[in-house]
Parts: structure tokens; sequence; C-alpha cells
């Protein structure tokens, strides 16, 4: 197809349900670029599996589209983290004192890995049915797993694809002017088979996003009220990119290492509309990170004073760095609704120097102290207490006894300073992720093989990268496993929080330890 499209249906491939942001800022900007071209949103997440393949092909036989776009966000969905079963699994499997429990876990991590492998055969067979009954149209495939994982895409695709790398407006512009001047960072596999592959970098001028006309997005979108209102929670951009190197994470290969930013009244307005028209309460900035460098830290004071100005009542959050805050800062988060701070911690300068997270722990102490002294000023927001949830790399390298006791201690203040049952640590471990520098650590050291296959099958390999290595491995996986006995992995009043549980477990058997070393010592 080098015609210009005049017809596009965005397929959103299933995953659990949560709004579908990505393909809703690239149909709205192709809408206001190609106001004639004629879109459609189905969102596979929100159809029972059984009857998904056949509204497809029923949208593609009733819109006969041009352009089949479809939007991959998750491939690898194993989460280091107590919300995600692949970490209850893992743990017991490799550290129950219970055969029986690792023998349940053996057989459970069977039907883990068998869904895994299958929702991905299902989604190359969604693409192959598009191609099927639709020979001569335009298939594309974005996301942020196409993102990661885009050679691996490129590969299984139908012929005549063209597969997206990171920021979808570019490319997708260019596709449906006819692909003739072909934009962005892609893979294509052409009629023959040959796959291609076009790098780029992310250069989108985010200026171009203006606040999403959400009236459109609900004409085009069918299920587009089923995310809406009171329950739902939205994810707002506000930026893309992010210019720091931690060795865990590949936000800024997904978005870029440079930052770039909307214009905040353009933000401001698209919050205000989704909590005043359509009843929103809940808004996630889905930016690498809200807030990182000073330049992000005024980008986000400006939002907030728009927000201010508009009177917009919502709750938000998004993952936060506290490394420019100051008290006027903190105050505007608070009185516009800031519900938790998000935010990776662990409680010694070493470990997060050795995973270069770039901060300093003093100075994230004391935006932490900024935050209470500011809450105890502007009061709750919407009568509930703020949230301190801690995203912990736990047993990361350079992890020690005394670094845990660390982290422990620090833990601690915060309880002091917020109230015990605000804060909540996010038991987490590192996931290996593909072209990461702790990968590349991984590999030199032994603990990868240099040819291992990120999207392996292989239950042992998925194992390894949920990075929780030995010596501590084994107290701090019976740690989890003992709080999981007595404590909820919510954060509701019915029980203590997991996390909670397993910082204290942690720390008593690290006394244990040390006891039974000294016992040792006087023996001998
Ligand atoms: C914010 C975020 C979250 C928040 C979401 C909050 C919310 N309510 O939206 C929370 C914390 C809840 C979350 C949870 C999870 N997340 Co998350 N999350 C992100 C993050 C940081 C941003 C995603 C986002 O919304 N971006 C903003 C939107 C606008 O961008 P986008 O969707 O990428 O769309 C752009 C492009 O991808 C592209 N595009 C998208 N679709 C299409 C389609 C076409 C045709 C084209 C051309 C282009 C295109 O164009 C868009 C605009 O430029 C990304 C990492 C990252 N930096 O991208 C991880 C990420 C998406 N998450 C990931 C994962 C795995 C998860 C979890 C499964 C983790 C877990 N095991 O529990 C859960 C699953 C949640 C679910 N229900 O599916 C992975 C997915 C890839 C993978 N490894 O499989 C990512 C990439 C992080 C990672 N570590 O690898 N997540
Ligand atoms: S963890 Fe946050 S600050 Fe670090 S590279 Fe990733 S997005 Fe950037």
């Amino acid at each position: 197809m080098s015609e210009p499209a005049r017809n596009i249906l965005y397929v959103r491939l299933p995953v659990w349900k949560i709004w579908p942001g990505g393909i809703v800022y690239v149909a709205d900007f192709i809408h206001k670029q190609r106001p004639a071209v004629r879109q459609e949103i189905l969102d596979l997440a929100l159809i029972p599996p059984r009857r998904r393949r056949a509204a497809l092909a029923e949208r593609i036989r009733a819109l006969r589209p041009d352009v089949v776009a479809f939007s991959w966000r998750n491939m690898q969905t194993f989460g280091p983290h107590p919300e995600n079963d692949a970490l209850d699994v893992v743990m017991n499997f490799d550290h129950s004192p219970n055969p029986w429990r690792r023998l349940k876990a053996a057989w459970q991590a069977v039907g883990i890995i068998w869904d895994y492998a299958a929702a991905r055969l299902r989604n190359f067979a969604y693409l192959r049915l598009a191609r099927r009954l639709r020979p001569d149209a335009r298939l594309v495939v974005g996301g942020t797993a196409v993102s990661i994982f885009g050679k691996h895409v490129a590969e299984k695709c139908p012929n005549d694809t063209v597969v997206v790398v990171g920021e979808g407006e570019a490319a997708m512009l260019a596709i449906v002017d006819g692909f003739d001047a072909p934009a962005g960072h892609y893979y294509y596999k052409d009629r023959a088979g040959r796959v291609s592959h076009v790098p780029a970098e992310e250069n989108f001028d985010l200026a171009r996003l203006t606040a999403v006309d959400f009236a459109y997005i609900e004409s085009i979108f069918p299920a587009f009220r089923e995310y809406v209102g009171p329950a739902g929670v939205i994810g707002v951009h506000s930026k893309r990119g992010c210019p720091f190197q931690c060795h865990f994470c590949l936000y800024n290969k997904i978005e870029g290492g440079q930052q770039r930013m909307r214009d905040p009244a353009e933000v401001a307005k698209e919050v205000d509309v989704l909590s005043k028209v359509y009843g929103v309460k809940d808004i996630w900035f889905t930016d690498a990170q809200f807030c990182s460098t000073r330049r992000s830290m005024h980008h986000v004071e400006a939002i907030l004073d728009e927000m201010l100005a508009r009177g917009t009542r919502v709750r938000w959050t998004g993952y936060l760095r506290l490394n420019y805050l100051t008290p006027r800062i903190a105050e505007k988060m608070l009185a516009t609704g800031l519900a938790s701070v998000d935010i990776s911690f662990t409680g010694t300068q070493d470990v997060i120097d050795s995973l270069t997270l770039g901060y300093d722990l003093e100075q994230q102490m004391a935006a932490f102290r900024l935050f209470r002294d500011a809450a105890r000023r502007v009061g709750p927001c919407q009568g509930e207490a703020l949230k301190i949830k801690l995203y912990m790399p736990l047993n990361a390298p350079g992890e020690s006894p005394a670094t845990l006791r660390a982290t422990a201690a620090r833990i601690r203040e915060l309880y002091d300073m917020f109230g015990r049952d605000n804060v909540l640590p996010f038991i987490f471990f590192i996931g290996v992720q593909p072209n990461t520098p702790i990968e590349h650590r991984l590999i030199d050291a032994g603990y990868l093989a240099r040819d291992y296959d990120p999207l392996t099958l292989n239950p042992f390999v998925i194992k390894k990268l949920l990075y929780n290595p030995q010596p501590l491995g084994r107290l701090i996986g019976r740690a989890y496993l003992a709080a999981l006995e007595s404590s909820s992995k919510l954060d509701d009043a019915a029980g203590e929080y997991v996390g909670r549980a397993t910082m204290e477990n942690v720390e008593r058997a690290l006394d244990q330890q040390a006891d039974g070393r000294r016992r040792r010592l006087q023996v001998a």
C-alpha cells in the first residue's frame, strides 16, 4: 500500500485492564493532522478471551481498514514484586522449607509459563488473522513490548508489516501518508519476508501533542466509558525521555535519553477535562520519571500551577525523584492531589551508587521531610494521608547484611515521619531486562549465559531474571514467605502490609545469623 490511508483500525492487544494511553495519543495526533482519516479503536483487553478472535474478524470485515495498527504493551509480564504471582512461585520453589510447597510452586510455574507463551502466540495469531482478512492492508505493530523486543516481533509477524519501535506519532503519520517517506525507528518485514531495520533517535516534538480531544476519542472508541468515571485510573503523559542511567532500567532506551516536554497548559487541560467532564478521580503521570532533573521540576511546577489555576480536583501519582524538590513544590504537589510518592528506595549510598541511581540519600531523606512538613500545612488529600511507596531493589549487586539493616533503619525513619500505615515498602527485586547495564554486568560475571534469550520459556532462566542471588537470597526469600503467612499484599486496613512484615523478618533473621556467628566464635 503506498496510497494514503482512508481508514485505520487500532487493535489493543490483550493486557490486564489498563487505559490504552499509547494508541489514544497516536489516534488523537493522526486525527489532528489528517482529520479526513476514519479511525476506530478495538480494545481486546475488555473482550472475554473466547470472543476476541471473532470480535477482531467482525471489525475488520465491517470496516475494511487500509491500516490495521496493533498496540502491544506487555510481553515479559513476570513482575519481581508481590502483586505478581510469579514472585511467590519463585520464592516458594527456591526457598520454601516445605517440600510440598516447592512441588506446588513447580506446578504453578508450568501454568504461568504456559499463559505467558500462549499470550504471545495468540497475539501473533491476531496479526495473521488481520493479514488473511485484509491481504492488501498495511499492518503496523507498536507499543512498549515492541520497543523492547522489536526484532523478535518483526521476525514472527506476517509479511508487509511495519514494526514501530518507541514513540508512534511520526511513524504512524508516515504510514497514513502511504509510507513513501517512512519516519521514526522501525523494522519492516517486506512482502518477501525480509526484515530491514531503520534506527532513529526519539525526537518527536512533544509540543505538538496538544490536550487529547476526548470527545473525538469517545466517538472512535466504543469501550471508552469503561475506563473513565470515578473508578478509572487514567494515564497522562507530560514528557518523554530520561537522562539517567540506572543500571536496571531501560525506560531511557524506550523513550530516549533526552527529556522532551509537553506544554504544561495542555497537560493540565487534559487532566481537567478528564476530571470535570468524565468524572475521573485518579491520574497516573505515565512519564518514565515525572520529576528528576531541575528542568523537569520546573515543568512539573508549571503543570501544578495550571491545575491550581483551573481548580482541578484529582488524586495523582507517577514515578517520582526528589532531587530538586523545594518546600514550595512539595506544597503544590499536595495541594493538587498527590496521593502517593512512588519512588526507588534503598537505604545506603553504596547501593545507590552501585546501581548508578544518581541521587544522594541524605538529600532524598531531606526531601521526605519536606513532604512531611508540607503535609502538615496542606492537610490530607481528599481525606487521605499521603502514602509513601518504596520500590526497593532488594539484594541488588552490592547488597550486604549491613546495607539491608541500613535500609530497614531508614524505613523506620519514614514510619516516624509519615505514620507506619502510610509507608509501603514494596518488595521489589531487580528484573533483568535486555540491553541494560545490569544485564551486561551479570553476563560478564557468568550469572547469565552470553547467548541467553530474554524471551526464553526455560523456567530456570526466567527464575534467574528475577535477581535474588545467594547468600542473601534465601534469607530474604524466607522472610518474605513467612510474611505472606500473616500479612496482606494489599494496602488495606485488614492486616499488616507484606513489605513491612518482610523487612521486620529480614532484620530478625540477620540478628539470629549474627547471634549464631557470635556463639560459634565463643565456642571456638
Ligand atoms: C507507567 C507505567 C506503568 C504504570 C501504569 C499506570 C497507568 N495507569 O497507566 C503501572 C505501574 C501500573 C504499570 C504496571 C505494569 N507494567 Co508498566 N510501565 C509504565 C511505563 C513507565 C510507561 C507506560 C506508558 O503508559 N507510557 C505512556 C504511553 C503514552 O506511551 P506508550 O504506551 O508507550 O505508547 C507510545 C509508544 O509505545 C507507541 N505505541 C503504542 N501503541 C502503538 C501502536 C501503534 C500502531 C504505533 C505505531 C505506536 C504505538 O506510541 C505511543 C505514543 O508515542 C512503561 C515504561 C516506559 N517508559 O514506557 C512501563 C512498561 C510498559 N510496563 C511494563 C510492565 C511489564 C508492566 C507490568 C506487567 C508489571 C508487572 N509485572 O506487574 C504491569 C502491567 C499493567 C497492566 N495492566 O498491563 C513493561 C512492558 C514491556 C515488557 N517488559 O513486557 C514496561 C515497558 C516497563 C519495563 N520494565 O519493561 N506500568
Ligand atoms: S529508573 Fe527512573 S531515573 Fe533511572 S533511568 Fe529509569 S526512568 Fe530514568
